[in-house]
């Protein structure tokens, strides 16, 4: 019997590659020339897709696979996928929550501490001799802060663990209270004006398109910190920029974008109180390998009996 045609959106690792050729006849969308074309005479082949949060299923690809059954991403947020409508074509959507939890809740407090101890100026003092003429300026101590976390699902659970080493007093947001020994406010404005420093890690998407806007940054004042380890779209990026320029807020540390990869002229011009990352959050070998065993089971799993093991809430009725 030939292997199932699976159709690839963005790039994977050597090992995804080497365990799916195993069982699939994997064919990438973007080696194709001429990808209308491509999806004209071959859309119908594919009843798998194996994509990526960023890029999701894009519309023409929806549009030309009329087969498709099952989609599998290589990421926790599939806000680039349609799901509520893949789910009523029957499509199940798998993706990869928890394997990622604590590098994400990582990079969010790597970026807190890059900024709050200039942790990027010091770096180039040091380096560009500067020290030899003068010392580098007092910072602020991260300690016995209070930490908003807007976003109280795995990831912000995990966040809201991690800081207690810094002894942080842990306030939030999310659209619902949890069963959870943090204080809950129920509007972003609230959660911002609570605290020092405002942790973005809530799913992106239109429900959350610029949840964090101008009011918000207003609210989270002078001395206050913006951390986004979530979708770019959830932070009004204009806003933003007003926001650091005219001293509404203090500093940022962003690792998503509202225009991924650009990044605007004005949050580089800003290194003393920017720090920027590339949309690394969960990018490290160790957590990348296990996002891609986890894409690769998924797939595996649903050519063996037609179920995923990790299907996004949407599409939980479908698997089996
Ligand atoms: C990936 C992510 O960078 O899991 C997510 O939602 O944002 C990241 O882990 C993304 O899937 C693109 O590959």
């Amino acid at each position: 019997m030939p292997n199932e045609p699976l159709l690839q959106i963005g790039t994977i690792t050597d090992r995804m590659a080497d365990a799916l050729d195993a069982k699939f006849d994997r064919t990438v969308l973007f080696d194709q020339p001429d990808r209308a074309a491509f999806l004209r005479d071959r859309g119908a082949d594919f009843r798998a897709i194996l994509t990526d949060g960023h890029w999701g299923v894009p519309a023409d690809v929806a549009a030309t696979t009329p087969n498709l059954k099952v989609v599998s991403s290589y990421g926790v947020g599939y806000d680039a996928i349609d799901a509520p409508s893949f789910a009523e074509r029957g499509i199940l959507i798998a993706h990869t929550p928890n394997v990622l939890n604590d590098e994400v809740a990582v990079t969010a407090v790597m970026l807190w501490l890059a900024v709050y101890r200039g942790l990027v100026p010091a770096d180039a003092h040091a380096r560009s001799g500067a020290w030899e003429e003068k010392g580098f300026p007092l910072t602020r101590s991260p300690m016995d802060r209070r930490v908003g976390i807007l976003g109280m699902g795995r990831i912000g659970e995990t966040i809201a663990q991690m800081v207690q080493a810094f002894r942080a007093e842990v306030h939030y947001h999310s659209r619902s209270e949890k069963d959870v020994p943090y204080a809950y406010h129920a509007t972003p404005e609230a959660l911002a004006e609570a605290v020092d420093v405002l942790i973005v890690i809530t799913p992106g998407g239109p429900e959350t398109k610029h949840l964090v806007d101008a009011d918000v940054l207003k609210a989270l004042g002078k001395g206050g910190t913006l951390i986004n380890v979530s979708r770019g779209s959830v932070v009004d990026e204009g806003a933003l920029i007003d926001a650091l320029q005219d001293g509404t807020i203090a500093g940022a540390g962003l690792d998503v974008f509202e225009q991924e990869p650009k990044i605007p002229q004005a949050l580089k011009d800003m290194p003393e109180r920017v720090v920027l990352t590339p949309h690394v959050g969960s990018a490290t070998m160790e957590t990348r390998q296990a996002m891609g065993d986890l894409v690769v089971r998924n797939l595996t799993r649903w050519l063996d009996d037609g179920t995923v093991e990790t299907p996004v809430p949407e599409c939980r009725s479908l698997n089996g």
